[in-house]
């Protein structure tokens, strides 16, 4: 297959997954979505991929999820389908592959990882930021939720407390702050970041495959069930972004004006 939105590479046992859209600060589109989908079960099917570094594209964003400016004018992404008849959004797949592939994906996060883009390295197996990279969700700021593994799964790395702020009150978090409360595992200078998730993916790349993949499957097993709460919660995400309440979060951003939500209170 070949890759637009994205650059895709295998050295020595180790495959680099790279969202290479900067000019919206590597915001996903639903071909973005369809290409990484594609790129990471490349990865699964080769036996001798024994991990994966999932990153991005320069210095200022590693995701900062569904792309606003692709938004359709009716308020749904170009990412439904392909998840059989029926509304969903693709996004979902995705989250799916990165937890099931049978091998350990690091998120090397070079930048702003926010809303969607957040959800991505929350998923991941490991992540390393640079120590310039910012995190957050910005859902209920601009009409969405992540109300699967992006607010489920959360809750489990960090707490039902902390993550509960992280999405009420949609505030950006520092790599050292992610680092303290567990959802980064390792801060690096952003020049370092590329070499240090190489350097882990080597040292699994040391380890017996079959141990680490049967330890996957036991991490994943535990929050197995949230799995369903994803199709439940992405199917009703995808409706919800047909409502004049989510067009207002998206349109506020995309006018570069204070959101009016208040409306929808009454
Ligand atoms: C990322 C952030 C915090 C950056 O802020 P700042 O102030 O440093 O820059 P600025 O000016 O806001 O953004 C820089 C450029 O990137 C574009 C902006 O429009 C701007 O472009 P220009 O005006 O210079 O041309 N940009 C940023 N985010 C974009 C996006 N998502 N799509 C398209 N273009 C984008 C700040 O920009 C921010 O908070 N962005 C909003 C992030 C956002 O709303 N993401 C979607 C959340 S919903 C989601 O991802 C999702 C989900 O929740 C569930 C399922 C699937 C997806």
């Amino acid at each position: 297959m070949t890759y637009e939105d994205i650059v895709f590479e295998k050295n020595n046992g180790i495959a680099t997954i790279k969202i290479n859209r900067p000019h919206v600060y590597n915001a996903f589109r639903g071909q973005t979505i369809r290409e990484l989908i594609a790129a990471f079960r490349e990865a699964w099917d080769d036996n001798r991929i024994g991990a994966v570094i999932f990153t991005a594209e320069g210095e200022k964003a590693f995701c900062v999820g569904g792309d606003q400016k692709e938004k359709g004018d009716e308020g749904g992404y170009d990412y439904g389908g392909g998840l059989g008849n029926g509304i969903g959004l693709e996004v979902e797949n995705l989250h799916n592959t990165i937890r099931n592939i049978p091998k350990p994906v690091i998120a090397a996060v070079n930048g702003y990882a926010i809303g969607g883009g957040h959800v991505l390295h929350v998923i991941c197996d490991l992540t390393i930021a640079a120590s310039t990279a910012k995190f957050g969700q910005s859902g209920p700021k601009v009409g969405s939720y992540d109300a699967g593994y992006g607010s489920a799964y959360l809750a489990r790395i960090v707490g039902e407390k902390k993550a509960r702020e992280i999405w009420y009150l949609c505030e950006q978090y520092t790599a050292d702050e992610c680092k303290e409360m567990g959802l980064v595992n390792r801060v690096v200078a952003p020049e370092e970041l590329q070499g240090a998730a190489q350097e882990w993916a080597e040292k699994i790349l040391e380890k017996s495959p079959t141990a680490i993949k049967m330890l996957k499957y036991s991490f994943n097993a535990d929050s197995a069930n949230i799995a369903g709460i994803s199709q439940l919660a992405m199917g009703s995400l995808a409706m919800f972004y047909d409502s004049k309440e989510s067009e207002e979060g998206k349109n506020a951003f995309l006018e570069k004006r204070p959101v009016d939500f208040h409306k929808f209170r009454q």
